[in-house]
């Protein structure tokens, strides 16, 4: 934990993290997520005493509630398979529970409750009113029919449909669940509660309910979050080589905004390898490969010849001034930051929940390159999810143009109100500690007002 200069404070944020621990024994990316929180807020406690009265903190590190179960369903071949599903119902002083469910063979508790965490604080940043949550199972989808995810996921929401609603719980995508996995999963709900409640979930289908910008939406405000770092330093992405991490819904379309904005992406991967292109990534290609034929993307370089593809190895080897790391958790370690900083970045944008480790995230600063973290670079997804809701609700749909720049509006709040957080509690250009404390305050106010919740 960063010293604050109060040895009271210092001593309350240490009991607060053991206990953090001795609670979640076993689950280390929770730990992560709570350390780096705990780490900014020193100065938030010193100036608001009445904060550690009522016990926030301690409060905010314990999930409102935790729901895991059995998810039985069968193969193809008529086997029958068991996973686990999960929903942490995080905190929802803001609004009703909010946030993605992730299929990925690496679920479990401690991921779950991670991202649950992060998406409290990165739902307070987007102002709207959303509480936070986080979902998933262990599912792998890779090499899976069609039939077998959509057994899957009727399965997965006949038990989960008790813990759902649109002013309850609204859960969205993450990694393994997209467009499709929300159809088969808003069917079975529709199903068993007789109810067409298109606000129960976003991320659906743009003919039944779905926002227009949604699937964009993570990937470009990511690009949107890079620009105004740089823009805050007088600089653009005009020209800028970039690298992006990842080749799904997040990485496709920050590459997407990235070309937009100028800069240029030359690599993007899997978790099987990555591509470079030197003459920029060719979406149109991407977006066959990964979208259309749900392929890998070593199947790039068979229609771009001039490309490369690298087999395992580190895409952060690639030398670029800008990095969005779109894939996954600790994806970028230290020793990668320290390559990405001798080969001169400048920005490095989170597209992902939490891909740079500590030690990254400590050297990126200490080089005082722009680091854009998470639960602020990221938000645009859920942010336009929020929106969705607003059009669900409303039984409107905006048009492209418009909802584009709500959420390049929303961008833009976002990175003002961590560049000026920062800056109020003494530590300007560090967007970690502005995006952290201005979530905080907000979902803390929050609590405070609504008695002991
Ligand atoms: P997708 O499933 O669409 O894509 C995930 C990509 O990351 C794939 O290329 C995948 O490769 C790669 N990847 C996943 N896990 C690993 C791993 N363990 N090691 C290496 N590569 C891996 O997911 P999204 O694009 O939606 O999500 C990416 C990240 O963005 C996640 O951290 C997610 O939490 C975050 N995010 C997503 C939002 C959204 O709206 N979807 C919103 C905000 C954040 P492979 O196919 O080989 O597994
Ligand atoms: O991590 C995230 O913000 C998401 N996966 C999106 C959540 C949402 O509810 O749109």
């Amino acid at each position: 934990m960063n010293p604050t200069g109060d040895p009271e404070t210092d001593e309350r944020m240490e009991q607060v993290y053991a206990a953090v621990i001795d609670r979640n024994p076993g689950e280390p990316e929770f730990h992560q997520a709570v350390h780096e929180v705990l780490s900014s807020i020193g100065p938030v406690l010193r100036k608001h005493p009445e904060l550690a009265e009522h016990k926030i903190i301690e409060r905010i590190c314990e999930p409102e509630r935790q729901i895991i179960f059995r998810v039985p369903w069968a193969d193809d071949a008529g086997e029958i398979q068991i996973n686990r599903g999960y929903r942490v119902e995080y905190n929802s002083a803001l609004g009703p529970y909010k946030g993605g469910l992730r299929f990925h063979p690496s679920v479990n508790l401690s991921i779950v409750k991670f991202l649950g965490f992060e998406q409290t604080f990165k739902n307070a940043l987007t102002m709207m009113p959303i509480g936070g949550g986080k979902g998933g199972a262990n599912f792998d989808p890779k090499g899976r029919s069609d039939a077998e995810i959509m057994r899957f996921c009727q399965s997965f929401m006949t038990e989960l449909y008790r813990h759902l609603g649109e002013y309850t719980d609204v859960p969205a995508g993450d990694i393994g669940v997209g467009t499709r996995e929300i159809g088969y999963l808003f069917g079975q709900y529709k199903r068993i509660t007789n109810r067409y409640e298109s606000g129960v979930l976003t991320g659906k289908g743009i003919t039944w309910g779905g926002a227009l910008v949604r699937p964009e939406a993570t990937g470009y405000g990511a690009a949107f979050f890079a620009q105004e770092m740089l823009q805050a330093r007088g600089d653009s992405l005009d020209g800028k080589t970039c690298v992006v991490s990842g080749s799904g819904n997040v990485a496709i379309y920050a590459i997407e905004k990235l070309h937009q904005l100028g800069g240029i992406a030359i690599a993007c991967s899997d978790s099987q390898g990555y591509v470079v292109d030197e003459t920029g990534i060719d979406l149109e290609t991407l977006k066959e490969i990964k979208l259309d034929a749900r392929g890998r993307i070593r199947d790039y370089v068979e229609r771009r010849p001039s490309a490369k593809f690298v087999e395992g190895g580190c895409i952060w080897d690639v030398p670029c001034q800008v990095a969005a790391p779109c894939a996954t958790q600790n994806e970028l370690d230290g020793a990668a930051a320290a390559t990405l900083v001798r080969n001169g970045v400048v920005a490095v944008v989170e597209g992902a929940n939490m891909p740079a480790t500590p030690d990254a995230v400590a050297s990126f600063l200490e080089h005082k390159v722009a680091f854009g973290p998470g639960k602020a670079a990221n938000a645009g997804g859920v942010a336009t999810s929020a929106l969705e809701m607003q059009q669900n609700a409303s039984r409107d749909s905006w048009s492209f143009e418009y909802t584009e720049q709500r959420l390049a509006q929303i961008m833009a709040g976002i990175h003002e109100a961590c560049y000026e957080t920062a800056e109020e509690y003494g530590s300007p250009g560090n967007y970690v500690v502005g995006a952290n404390i201005a979530g905080f305050l907000r979902v803390s106010q929050a609590m405070t007002a609504l008695g002991l919740i």
